[in-house]
């Protein structure tokens, strides 16, 4: 909030004693566009890698699961990536398990490095591979397991920060280390993973899907079927990750892309409202936010605030590949949407 002005006069002082303010003190908070306090941000996969092996020694994975948080350098300290969204870095080592626990936030994985882990969402095993997305929708059970004998890796996604400011944060720990196992493994791939062709016996509609793995295989066979397409110019071919059972986004408050630039890709730039964390799943490429060059490469992760002018272009000698989460749903359920070509 700005400084007051007029202080001295008695009036504004008997207001701000019984906690009024006047809107002609604060009217230039009312900005004629978006003005975000989170600030465009790259955290580079050489630091990433340097502290997740750090934290394999440096912190034990207790209640608390090793996951080393992004927070913007905008938002002094505030328990954020941008203002909806937070970002991490979690790491598990072979043998490790993580807690069993619940939120009302939803959260999604996106695996960097590692295969064989799971996470066990509501009973369900989900066996995590490179590449993959693993979701798990708002107060459901899970715990993170490690059987293998290598080491785990994947970025975290949750809208914790638009949460809390809805005031809506809940949180459980498990009575047990893990939840209970019962349902069969990849379960929900097997029920609801095939594409577009869904189960009909099956009548639920639920928000969050119920597809809580999406594999890279999938994923890829998608972008490659699709690379000799115009796709968009403003983010190449760009896909979203849907609700099975809906067509929408995999949660009501998180929307997850995968975009494939090809080789020698320049697009086009544009803003949009709601804010987005990139991760870097393969390639070399630079993106102007704001006027400001990131230049990019894999396993580099990059918060964009709303209402930042963005350009991608691939600079590399092969296929770049982006995954995104960001707060669409939530701008869109809301009327907020807005987009501005450059
Ligand atoms: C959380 O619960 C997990 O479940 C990971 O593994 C990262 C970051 C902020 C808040 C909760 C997890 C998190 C988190």
């Amino acid at each position: 909030m700005n400084a007051p002005t007029k202080t001295e006069d008695a009036f504004h002082e008997l207001i701000h004693r019984n906690h009024m303010w006047g809107l002609w003190e604060i009217a230039s908070q009312m900005t004629p566009q978006p003005r975000p306090e989170a600030v465009p941000h790259q955290w580079k996969w050489a630091l990433l890698e340097e502290v997740a092996r750090q934290s394999a020694t440096a912190v034990p994975v207790g209640d608390e699961r090793r996951a080393m948080q992004l927070f913007n350098p905008g938002l002094n300290g505030q328990w954020a990536t941008t203002n909806t969204l937070i970002a991490a870095v979690q790491v598990l080592l072979p043998g490790e398990v993580a807690r069993a626990h619940r939120h009302s936030p939803a959260a999604i994985r996106f695996i960097i490095s590692g295969n064989g882990a799971y996470t066990a969402v509501e009973g369900e095993k989900v066996i995590m591979r490179e590449g993959d997305l693993v979701l798990t929708p708002s107060w459901q059970w899970h715990d993170h397991g490690n059987e293998t004998s290598e080491t785990v890796v994947w970025m975290d996604g949750l809208d914790v920060p638009l949460t809390k400011a809805l005031n809506c944060i809940f949180f459980e720990m498990h009575r047990n280390q893990k939840a209970d196992h019962g349902k069969p493994v990849n379960g929900s791939k097997a029920l609801y993973g095939h594409g577009h062709l869904a189960p009909t016996w099956v009548k639920e509609r639920p928000r969050f899907s119920p597809l809580m793995l999406y594999s890279f295989e999938q994923t890829m066979d998608a972008l490659n079927a699709l690379r000799s397409s115009e796709g968009s110019p403003y983010d190449g071919i760009s896909l979203e990750y849907t609700n099975p059972q809906t067509g929408g986004p995999v949660t009501p408050t998180i929307a997850c892309r995968v975009q494939l630039l090809r080789k020698g890709e320049k697009l086009k730039a544009r803003r949009v409202t709601g804010s987005s964390v990139f991760h870097v799943v393969r390639g070399k490429g630079r993106t102007v936010i704001d006027g400001k060059p990131f230049d990019w490469a894999k396993g580099d992760i990059i918060a964009l605030p709303s209402w930042a002018p963005h350009a991608h272009e691939n600079t590399g000698a092969e296929d770049a590949i982006l995954f995104s989460i960001s707060d669409r749903p939530v701008i869109e359920a809301l009327g907020f949407y807005r987009e501005e070509l450059a």
